[in-house]
């Protein structure tokens, strides 16, 4: 009797160990279809998690975005798939931009929900082909920088670019520096992600059409190439000043822009021969494409016309080397992740 309860007991035992095995490996089966990546494939709702990428909620849209906007295909290529299309599928064209009715921090903040601390934005439904940073020198111009976050974030968000924006503002009261500042955002911008590319915008300037993309090409563009206070025109075929964009490449060939322009001017033409010096050509988008307003404004004080500006750029080829990048000296007073915009305070001395 003993030995026959000790053989029933033995089977039973048996029997827990058998089912427990069955089901460590159904467990690790489910696991290893789980996290195999061909598998995956074939799980687009996983896959999205992955990707970390979420669907926009059914009752959220962006401006014209339709809250469903992706369809995932199953197949092979499905991560290639996924990169944002050459054309912007919400952009709308012509814009009507004016500077009449003042708009608040706060409202624009509250039109643009998905913009992450520190002006970053990506988009969710699609990876984005650029990383662009967007630097803006800048000193005592509030009301011109509401305006600008308040037109540009919207226009920006379709057409589809990872960015952030960089308000670059010159600490205390000494001679402004465009260029400097424009080196120092470069400098700052590429310390907090991986962008590829720049774009240096005066804080005035809005484009009149979203199909004016704010990205970088295989040559420098100029993007501000019919402005509303040059009659729609480019007053000169070299000009480079407004708004531009480069490539992290481009920029760093051209040892960035000169540090020595104190005052209004120069800076942007020097830029001009510096790309032209490394065997660079500007792109441009078409004249209608191209329109640009810029908001009504006196010279500041502290950015009186600089005298020594025509002198400089006829030295060009020997600075290009030795002014610039290379030589950038400034000292950070503080770095605050605003909602809608990094601002970066700098103190980059005196002339
Ligand atoms: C032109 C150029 C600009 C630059 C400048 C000469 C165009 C369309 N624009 O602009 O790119 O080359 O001449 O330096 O060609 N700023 C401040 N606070 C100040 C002073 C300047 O924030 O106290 C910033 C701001 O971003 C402004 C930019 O610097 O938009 C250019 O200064 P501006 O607007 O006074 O010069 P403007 O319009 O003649
Ligand atoms: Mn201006």
């Amino acid at each position: 009797m003993a030995g026959v309860t000790f053989s029933a007991g033995c089977f039973r035992r048996l029997c827990a160990l058998v089912t427990v095995l069955g089901a460590v490996q159904l467990l690790l089966a489910l696991v290893y279809i789980l996290y195999t990546k061909e598998t995956l494939s074939f799980m687009p709702f996983i896959n999205m998690a992955l990707l970390n990428i979420t669907r926009l909620p059914e009752n959220r849209s962006m401006d014209n975005m339709p809250s469903e906007t992706v369809t995932y295909t199953p197949s092979a290529s499905m991560e290639k798939s996924l990169i944002c299309p050459e054309t912007p599928p919400h952009l709308v064209g012509p814009l009507s931009i004016n500077f009449t009715h003042p708009i608040s921090l706060e409202a624009v903040q509250k039109n643009n929900p998905d913009v992450e601390e520190g002006g970053h934005w990506r988009p969710r439904d699609c990876i984005a082909r650029q990383k662009v940073a967007i630097i803006i020198p800048f000193r005592d111009r509030e009301s011109h920088l509401r305006y600008w976050l308040h037109y540009l974030h919207p226009i920006l968000q379709r057409q589809q670019q990872e960015y952030g924006v960089y308000v670059i503002n010159q600490y205390g009261e000494t001679t402004f520096n465009r260029g400097k500042l424009s080196n120092v955002g470069f400098v700052e911008a590429k310390k907090q992600f991986d962008y590829e590319c720049f774009v240096f915008s005066d804080v005035d300037i809005v484009p009149m059409d979203d199909r004016n993309f704010y990205k970088c090409y295989s040559q420098p563009r100029h993007l501000s190439v019919a402005l509303d206070k040059f009659e729609f025109q480019l007053p000169y075929a070299q000009i480079f000043g407004g708004v531009t964009a480069m490539s992290l490449e481009q920029f760093t060939k051209i040892n960035g822009y000169p540090n020595n322009y104190w005052g209004w001017g120069g800076e942007d033409d020097d830029v001009y021969q510096r790309l032209s010096m490394r065997g660079m050509s500007i792109s441009r988008p078409d004249s209608q494409t191209g329109r640009c307003r810029m908001i009504k404004h006196q010279r500041d004080t502290h950015n009186e016309l600089n005298p020594k500006r025509l002198d400089n750029l006829r030295h060009t080829r020997q600075t290009i080397n030795s002014d610039g990048l290379n030589s950038l000296q400034y000292r950070i007073v503080s770095v605050e992740k605003n909602p809608l915009y990094t601002n970066v305070t700098v103190d980059i001395g005196r002339p």
